[in-house]
């Protein structure tokens, strides 16, 4: 069987391993490597708040003071996406186009699930990273519901938002006189 080689999983917010570097090399990790009074030199700042992207907890928000009250790894700043709105964006036949509106920065993803509108429990469709859209085919052309999750940077929900297609039905109950 002999020795496997360890397994080098990459980690965003791990401290980096001690290797031997050229002198002069500038690392993008918050110290001044290289010994020239200047940290992390030529290292991308997406958020420009002078934290580089490789420590900063939220790479794309703004947030210089990096307080993290909870200690996760993520910055306060960024730590509960949200989603303001989600609508069908179009329908024809068994074609759904869902979007959605909210926190447009520091995403981890958005978690898409179906469920048939007389019936219980949503069944998962899939993770959109990329989009603020999806497109489903939905298997008939009764009334949906659709679930959106937000995720933070670590995976976790945060916020949930709920659409059906077509017209629902709604329950107008007569008002209880007093
Ligand atoms: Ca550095
Ligand atoms: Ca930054
Ligand atoms: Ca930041
Ligand atoms: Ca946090």
């Amino acid at each position: 069987m002999g020795i496997q080689p360890q397994q080098e999983t990459p980690y965003p917010h791990e401290e980096p391993e001690l290797v031997t570097l050229p002198p002069n090399t500038e690392l993008c990790d918050g110290l001044d490597n290289d010994d020239d009074g200047q940290v992390d030199e030529g290292c991308p700042d997406t958020d420009k708040d002078e934290v580089v992207d490789a420590i900063d907890n939220c790479p794309q928000t703004p947030d210089a003071t990096q307080a993290d009250r909870d200690g996760d790894g993520i910055g306060d700043i960024c730590q509960f996406p949200v989603i303001d709105n989600l609508w069908v964006e179009n329908i024809k036949d068994t074609e759904v186009t869902l979007a959605w509106k909210g926190t447009d920065r520091d995403v981890g993803g958005y978690r898409i699930y179906r469920r048939r509108f007389d019936e219980f429990g949503f069944q998962y469709l899939a993770t959109v990273t990329d989009a603020t859209t999806y497109t489903d085919q939905r298997p008939d052309t009764s009334i949906y519901v659709y679930q959106v999750q937000v995720l933070n940077l670590n995976g976790i929900e945060t916020d949930r938002a709920e659409v059906a297609t077509g017209l629902v039905r709604r329950l107008y109950l007569p008002m209880i006189q007093r």
